[in-house]
């Protein structure tokens, strides 16, 4: 039998995941109550199968005992079924607008830190990859501006979902980058991501619950090949 919460949101996560953290963000910014347990991701619990046979997090369980999964999916779930958090804009084309961002995000950006982790010994792969990294971060800050000019989020003023899918993984690029003595900071003409990351990064919801840096070089040093 697996623990769970019988009154409110059970959420399965592992503080070191980018897309678990993307549901603790959402449920967080929701206002949403809701019971954590942490799974070890080097050691599952038995009982985590019967939760979700995929043993990924995050898995959410409602009260009902509905499981949902896909870290995307649930932060879209929380923002329809708590509209007052408003991690969602309201007219269709901008919610088309942030979704095509994570989209854009999903498929560009996500990869990179796992990407410079896997070539961290290949000096001319790791030259060749940074190249694309800086490319593809610009790419994002002009996407950030496309989005609002004056920010500091995707979506100007508002705080939505695609601020969400973004943060974890910029995260862990900033910090494979550190890892491998390239500063973010010293990448010219970032002005709006920047400002984007810095007013991401400051949001309680995130400064609370980001794992620290120590917590995620242990956790990543797996990936450095
Ligand atoms: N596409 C999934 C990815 C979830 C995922 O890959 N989570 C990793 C941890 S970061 C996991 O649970 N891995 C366990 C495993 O693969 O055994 C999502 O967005 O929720």
């Amino acid at each position: 039998m697996h623990p769970f919460s019988k009154d409110k949101i059970s959420l399965y996560t592992s503080k070191i995941c980018p897309f678990a953290h993307r549901a603790v963000l959402a449920l967080l910014e929701a206002n949403v109550p809701y019971e954590a347990f942490e799974i070890d991701l080097t050691n599952k619990p038995e009982w985590f199968k019967e939760v979700n046979p995929s043993t990924k997090v995050p898995t959410m369980r409602l009260p009902t005992g509905e499981i949902l999964v896909e870290s995307l999916l649930i932060v879209e779930y929380i923002a329809e079924q708590y509209p007052q958090s408003r991690l969602m804009p309201d007219s269709p084309l901008d919610r088309y607008k942030v979704r095509l961002f994570i989209d854009y995000f999903g498929n560009n950006l996500q990869s990179l830190p796992y990407r410079l982790m896997s070539a961290s010994k290949d000096e001319s792969a790791k030259a060749e990859l940074y190249t694309e990294i800086v490319q593809k971060l610009h790419t994002m800050n002009d996407k950030l501006l496309e989005g609002s000019d004056e920010g500091p989020y995707f979506f100007g003023q508002h705080f939505t979902a695609a601020d969400i899918a973004a943060i974890p993984a910029i995260e862990r690029l900033e910090m494979t980058l550190e890892f491998n003595g390239f500063d973010i900071k010293s990448i010219t003409g970032l002005e709006r991501f920047n400002s984007w990351k810095s007013a991401v990064k400051a949001r309680p919801s995130y400064s609370s619950t980001v794992a620290s840096r120590p917590e995620l070089i242990k956790a990543y040093s797996k990936y450095v090949k």
